[in-house]
């Protein structure tokens, strides 16, 4: 008898959208071949764990015989893109995710579909020139050094973390219609103990483009990158790299000289002043509205009295929602009408499922990466370990008189920063066994990266070193202060001594 190999499988499904047949038929895939959950993901994506290498064709196929794919959901090509999913009245947010299918479109791999039919759906040869540039005219012979990403925000609400991103499109507007992006490049999160060479960089603005121009810069940028990228040195081939080493006007001046037919035209003066997570109704105009539900970890199983997964389906099936699934590892059920609601409401009590409102706010704000025992790269818990950390931050903020803070607080299982933990006001960071790094001082709008305040923390440290911080924050803020803003303000000698650290 063979090993029973075990596979993650990944959709790509661009701003998050499915329709409620589609999430039916992931959620019967889901007990068929994987292991009862859907993981939503903080790509606004699906993951199924514990596939066995027999059940991947069938799964593959079930995948695309509900019209979702999993093409470019992994590899060194574009991954899924991000937009705010929020289907709220307004045309710029319209606007966007248009223009989000239409870049996640245009970046797909062209040959590598083709393959990708061969080997997992009709067995049809691939029919392929002897020219890469015709088959595959964005990726060539090799690919991108590297993945890519790309994510489309707003400039009051940053839920899809634009500045982690390669590239970043920030919806500008004038008089309530959208009038085309500033241009942000050269994000990333990803790092490697012992490795200074590799660190987490915030994407840069490069400039303002028009509406029409968005599938051009996509094109220029990721093009740029599959030119200038680092393809001997795997760890930093991110574009990240290019821009952190060429430098800002290095970058705009290749890309607007090379990749670029259109004007060069400065970024518009515009900031990140939120981040909404979506949570409970809002109406969507129309007579319709949507509903937000927070998932612990994206993790939708059923679990105790608790049956999301279950209560979900039942939902899904009897009132026919679109299902959106945030950056924030969350769902949205959406053009739901007054009559639905009430009947919505009740079966979430049916099926012990949480309202936002009744959950803490460090809970909303929280997110986790699997890590074990799914993560072949996971070096401490991460998914199973965060809600107990959850548990005593909420005491811990509750004595403070901080319970209603929305402090973010993310955690990951190794440095690869899948849970973005390095633009939190808390990054909690796995190190080795049940140690972690801690960071402190980033910024729920993801406009600021965090700073190592003390590596190696034992796990059962963490939250009495944070409940310092807590009380000091509490006694000291000034008027209005996000948590983050204050550890920033005060700086990282005052709180390593505060929390005991080495200075
Ligand atoms: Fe990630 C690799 C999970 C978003 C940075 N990521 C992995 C793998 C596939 C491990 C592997 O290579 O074998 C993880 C699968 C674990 C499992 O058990 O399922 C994994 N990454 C995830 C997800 C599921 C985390 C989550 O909690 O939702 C996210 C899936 C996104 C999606 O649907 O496409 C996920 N990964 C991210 C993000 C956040 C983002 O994209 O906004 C990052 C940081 C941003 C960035 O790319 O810099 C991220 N993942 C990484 C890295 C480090 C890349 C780097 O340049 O340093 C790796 C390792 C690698 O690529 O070598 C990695
Ligand atoms: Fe795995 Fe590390 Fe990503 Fe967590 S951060 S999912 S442990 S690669």
């Amino acid at each position: 008898v063979g090993k029973a190999y075990m596979f993650m499988i990944r959709l790509k499904m661009p701003g998050g959208k499915l329709t409620a047949d589609q999430w039916l038929a992931l959620d019967d895939i889901a007990d068929q071949y994987a292991n009862g959950a859907l993981r939503l993901t903080t790509r606004q994506s699906i993951q199924f764990h514990g596939v066995l290498k027999g059940n991947l064709k069938a799964t593959m196929a079930g995948i695309n015989a509900s019209l979702v794919t999993t093409l470019g959901g992994c590899g060194d090509v574009n991954r899924n893109v991000l937009s705010c999913p929020a289907p709220l009245p307004d045309p710029t947010r319209a606007q966007m995710q248009r223009d989000c299918d239409a870049v996640a479109e245009h970046l797909a791999p062209k040959a590598g579909k083709q393959s990708y039919h061969e080997i997992w759906l009709n067995g049809e040869p691939a029919k392929f020139t002897d020219n890469p540039e015709i088959d595959e005219p964005l990726y060539g012979k090799t690919y991108l050094p590297r993945k890519f990403k790309v994510a489309f925000s707003l400039p009051h609400d940053n839920c899809t973390d634009l500045l982690a991103q390669c590239l970043g499109f920030l919806a500008i507007s004038e008089g309530g219609q959208p009038v085309g992006y500033n241009l942000f490049a050269g994000g990333g999160q990803g790092q490697t103990n012992s490795n200074p060479d590799t660190y987490p960089l915030l994407a840069q603005p490069v400039g303002f483009i028009g509406l029409d121009e968005v599938l051009m810069a996509a094109e220029g940028v990721c093009k740029l990158f599959r030119d200038h990228g680092n393809r001997s040195n795997r760890k930093r081939a991110r574009l990240k790299y290019v821009m952190k080493d060429w430098g800002l006007e290095k970058f705009r001046e290749v890309f607007y000289r090379d990749y670029f037919k259109g004007p060069r035209r400065d970024p518009r003066p515009v900031e990140i002043t939120g981040l909404d997570l979506h949570h409970g109704w809002q109406g969507m105009g129309g007579g319709k509205y949507f509903l937000g539900l927070s998932v612990e970890n994206g993790r939708v199983r059923d679990e105790g009295a608790m049956r999301l997964r279950s209560g979900l389906r039942a939902i899904v099936a009897k009132y026919k929602p679109d299902i959106r699934v945030t950056a924030q590892q969350d769902i949205m059920l959406c053009g739901l009408t007054m009559d639905d609601r009430a009947g919505v409401d009740s079966m979430l009590s049916e099926y012990g499922i949480p309202r936002p409102e009744t959950l803490s706010q460090v809970q909303r704000w929280s997110m986790a990466c699997p890590a074990i025992p799914t993560c072949p790269l996971a070096i401490t818990e991460s998914e199973r370990a965060l809600p107990g950390v959850v548990d005593q931050l909420e005491v811990a903020l509750k004595d403070a008189g901080l319970a209603g803070e929305p402090i973010s607080v993310r955690m990951t299982g190794c440095p690869n920063g899948c849970a973005r933990p390095y633009q939190s006001e808390v990054g909690i960071v796995g190190r080795g066994g049940t140690k972690y790094t801690l960071y402190i001082g980033g910024d729920s709008y993801g406009r600021r990266l965090n700073t190592e305040i003390q590596d190696g923390v034992p796990i059962e440290q963490i939250v009495p070193k944070l409940s310092k911080v807590f009380a000091a924050f509490a006694a000291e803020r000034s008027n209005g202060e996000l948590f983050g803003d204050y550890c920033t303000r005060v700086g990282l000698p005052k709180l390593k001594e505060l929390i005991g650290a080495p200075a």
